[in-house]
């Protein structure tokens, strides 16, 4: 299992010109279809956890706990943080299926789930009263900064949303405070001088399909 620990940016004009001018090198361009599953009554979400099929493969993101003795100390640090978001994820099937079924209402029975955890057979989905709320293709270009061990990607989603994120992955445990740090120091070349969080893709796609959901996640303070 791995955190990811990120910050999204917004693009312009200049990011690929200011990629090349502080050494990232491409890593390629490759394009792939999310589609995110939670229940009729967003229990998964509005726990802020994240089931999704991509290119075959399952992934549950959940909230990380914080570790001791790694967090951030000084103001400036702190800052910065707040701008960061941390997710474990999760890709093992029946792991994946072990933690939705703690979360939901759902009564499935172990042996239930215990038949069900190849990535084909997808009936596991109905039993939990899994439904897809959202779908969409992402055109993804990666960049890496060789010395930094981040990784830059620049998202154009099909419905005309254009973000970028660093990203630093470490293994859970790891040391969050150094991921931070990468980021951080990333940003800076970056010249990113926001200080707001920016809204990922999944945000500006509820708020625009999915308005009775994305007002439960607001409400919540999910988003
Ligand atoms: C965790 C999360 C969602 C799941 C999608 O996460 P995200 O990193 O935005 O998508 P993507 O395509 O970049 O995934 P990757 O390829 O990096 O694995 S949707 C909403 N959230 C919560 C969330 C949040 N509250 N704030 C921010 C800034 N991002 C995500």
């Amino acid at each position: 299992m791995s955190v990811e620990v990120e910050r999204k940016f917004l693009c312009n004009a200049d990011t690929l010109k200011t990629l090349e001018e502080i050494g990232a090198v491409c890593v390629g361009q490759r394009q792939f279809q999310d589609q995110y599953f939670d229940t009729p009554v967003f229990d998964l979400t509005l726990n802020d956890m994240w089931l999704r099929k991509r290119k075959g493969c399952w992934e549950l993101k959940c909230p990380t706990t914080a570790v001791n003795g790694t967090e951030e100390t000084s103001g400036e640090q702190s800052k910065a943080a707040a701008l960061c978001s941390r997710y474990k994820e999760i890709t093992n099937l029946p792991d994946i299926q072990l933690r939705v079924k703690e979360v939901i209402k759902e009564d499935v029975d172990s042996e239930t789930t215990e038949k069900i955890s190849s990535q084909e057979d997808e009936s596991w989905l109905g039993i939990m009263n899994l439904v897809c709320f959202a779908e969409f293709t992402t055109v993804r270009r990666s960049f890496t900064l060789e010395e930094e061990g981040v990784q830059i990607d620049l998202d154009q989603a099909d419905f005309g949303y254009h973000v970028g994120e660093i990203e630093v992955l470490i293994p859970e445990g790891g040391d969050v405070q150094s991921a931070l740090e990468k980021i951080e120091r990333t940003a800076q070349k970056l010249g990113l001088t926001g200080h707001q969080r920016v809204e990922g893709k999944m945000h500006i796609y509820l708020k625009r399909n999915r308005p009775e959901h994305y007002e439960k996640l607001l409400s919540a303070h999910v988003l």
